[in-house]
Formats: structure tokens, C-alpha cells, sequence
């Protein structure tokens, strides 16, 4: 089924329908968008992104993924919405987002985000079955940079289970296979979307120590935040993830950064600040799908200015 653009902001919706616009986008925009399944997830659905492009190989890429964590219903719905503004907008896109290959994953965690709907509204982890104890491994403590570190836990009951091993995870492991399988210097950006909170966040997250380039990473993120408050007024904290937020290790933009080189590597976590929390009202996804443009916009133009 099709999400109309007047609709994608309007509810949270299934799996099924985010699977079904990003079909529809492909078909009904063959020009400039084509969809790809990258793997099964443990429950063998199927991992699905858009690629939104001019067609132009050599353009800087952009990857953008969204629902690593079930119940942050908002990140899948900032997600699409970005995609479509992406597309339904493309000809009147400034120069520097047109010029960027866009890869955009909406629901990263399909099973977990189908049980969130389902079962359990407040669910974070994936699915994956340990025989029994209590399942699920959280996919944001499975990449593999210095894996295992702090803020994760070896319980598979616990909320921040790191899995068997880096990578554990088909969620996790299919991301890191598609991006690898493209030249070095191909993804300038890995866009992360959580909740909430209202923060842009870059590595390092494994530890309080911060790369070479933060000086790169904290401008655009400010430039970001400062945008993002002319527009819709609201405010995100900019900083590390682990001095800002705690150390957690494995986390994806932690392997973007110090694994595959790519030099933009954010965390944003998307409103609110608790008020709702997870529980965001469906009202709210206009304001932070803004937000995710106003973010995406932001870090094209740094890609373009080189
Ligand atoms: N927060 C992130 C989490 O996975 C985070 C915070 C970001 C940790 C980046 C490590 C790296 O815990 C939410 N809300 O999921
Ligand atoms: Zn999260």
C-alpha cells in the first residue's frame, strides 16, 4: 500500500505500508529512485532501503537509517519522511542534495519494530531467540568498533546485550556488508536516527576520547542545531555521544567513523525530551521530520563544501 506524501506525517505506520511507499516511490519515480533488499532479518523479513540518486556514480553517498531500536516509533517516521521530501521535492532540492547519492533504511529492525506494534509497545531489541532466556540482542551495542566495551552487557536479558560477537546480528551485519561493498571514499555520511531527547551526537561513543576531526563533526552538527532552531524552534544538544549521552560501545556510527572512514557519523536522537518519550503522539512526526531535513540539508552542504 502507498503512503501518500499528505499521509506520511499524519500516523506511525506498520512495516508493511513503510515496505509498500518505498515500493511506490520506486515505481512511481524510476528516474531517480530504486529499492534494494540487503538481507533477512532473524525472522527473515526482508531489509529494505531506498536509493534516491541523479544517476551520477562518482556523487559523495549518504547513507541514512532509521528504527535500530523498536519502540522509537519516531525515527522510522522522521526516516520516511526525509525520503519523501527527498523525492516529492527533487526538483527544487538546492544543487548540493541533488548531487548526493542518498541510501535511506527506514526500519533497520523490522521484527522488533513489528513486535513494538504487536506485543510490546516499549520493545528496543531485536528478535533473535536464545532458546530460554529472554531474546532479543540490542543492535546498537552489535557493530563491530571496539565491540564489547563499555555501556553493553553480556546478559541476553538485559536491554544493551551486545550479542555472541560483533556483527552477530543479520540487522547489523547486512548494513556493514552493503557499505563495505562500495569504494573507501563513497559514504561521506552516516545519518543514524533515534529517540529522543533532542541531541546530535558523534563518536566516539566507546569512550570519552574524541577523534581528530571533531572540530569537523561539532561545526556541522552546531550549524545543524542552529538551523533546526530557526525553523521549527526546537533545540538539540550537540556533543560526543559518550560525554554527552554515556559510553556505549558497538554502536553503528562508532563502526561508520573508525571502521569504514566515513568522515560524517551521527547519532541524532529526535524528540521529544520526555515528556512523551518513546510514546511520541503522532502529531509530533511533522516537527521532527522538519527536523531530519533540516539535518540532512546541513550535512549535504558540508559534503559539498568539501
Ligand atoms: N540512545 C543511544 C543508545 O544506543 C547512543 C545512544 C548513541 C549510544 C550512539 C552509543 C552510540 O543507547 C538511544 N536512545 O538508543
Ligand atoms: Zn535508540
Amino acid at each position: 500500500r502507498r503512503l501518500p506524501s499528505s499521509r506520511t506525517e499524519r500516523a506511525y505506520h506498520r512495516l508493511e505500508d513503510i515496505h509498500g511507499f518505498i515500493d511506490y516511490m520506486a515505481k512511481t519515480y524510476p528516474d531517480i529512485c530504486s529499492t534494494e533488499i540487503i538481507g533477512y532479518s532473524v525472522e527473515k523479513r526482508p531489509l529494505k532501503i531506498l536509493k534516491i540518486s541523479n544517476g551520477n556514480a562518482r556523487n559523495a553517498g549518504v547513507w541514512i537509517d532509521g528504527g535500530m531500536h523498536a519502540r522509537e516509533w519516531i525515527s522510522p517516521a522522521t526516516v520516511t519522511y526525509i525520503a519523501n521530501q527527498l523525492v516529492e521535492g527533487w526538483e527544487d532540492l538546492p544543487e548540493h542534495m541533488r548531487s548526493i547519492n542518498w541510501y535511506i533504511h527506514p526500519v533497520a529492525n523490522p521484527d522488533g519494530y513489528e513486535y513494538s506494534h504487536t506485543t510490546d509497545r516499549l520493545w528496543r531489541k531485536n528478535m533473535r531467540a536464545h532458546g530460554r532466556q529472554c531474546p532479543g540482542v540490542d543492535l546498537n551495542r552489535n557493530f563491530g568498533y571496539k565491540w564489547g566495551g563499555k555501556g553493553t552487557s553480556a546478559s541476553p536479558c538485559s536491554q544493551t546485550y551486545r550479542g555472541s560477537k560483533a556483527f552477530s546480528e543479520p540487522e547489523t551485519f547486512y548494513i556493514s556488508k552493503f557499505i563495505s561493498g562500495f569504494p573507501r571514499e563513497t559514504f561521506q555520511a552516516y545519518l543514524s536516527f533515534h529517540s529522543y531527547g533532542q541531541y546530535i551526537l558523534y563518536p566516539w561513543g566507546y569512550d570519552y576520547q574524541l577523534t581528530q576531526d571533531r572540530a569537523d563533526l561539532d561545526r556541522v552538527a552546531r550549524q545543524a542545531g542552529t538551523s533546526i532552531t530557526k525553523s521549527t524552534g526546537v533545540k538539540y544538544t550537540v556533543g560526543s555521544s559518550a560525554t554527552t549521552l554515556y559510553p556505549a560501545a558497538g554502536g553503528s556510527d562508532d563502526w561508520a567513523k573508525g571502521i569504514a572512514g566515513i568522515k560524517y557519523a551521527y547519532t541524532i536522537e529526535m524528540g521529544d525530551t520526555g515528556r512523551y518519550g518513546f510514546v511520541l503522539p503522532a502529531r509530533f512526526i511533522q516537527y521532527n521530520g522538519k527536523d531530519g531535513v533540516t539535518f540532512a540539508d546541513t550535512v549535504a552542504r558540508a559534503i559539498a563544501q568539501g
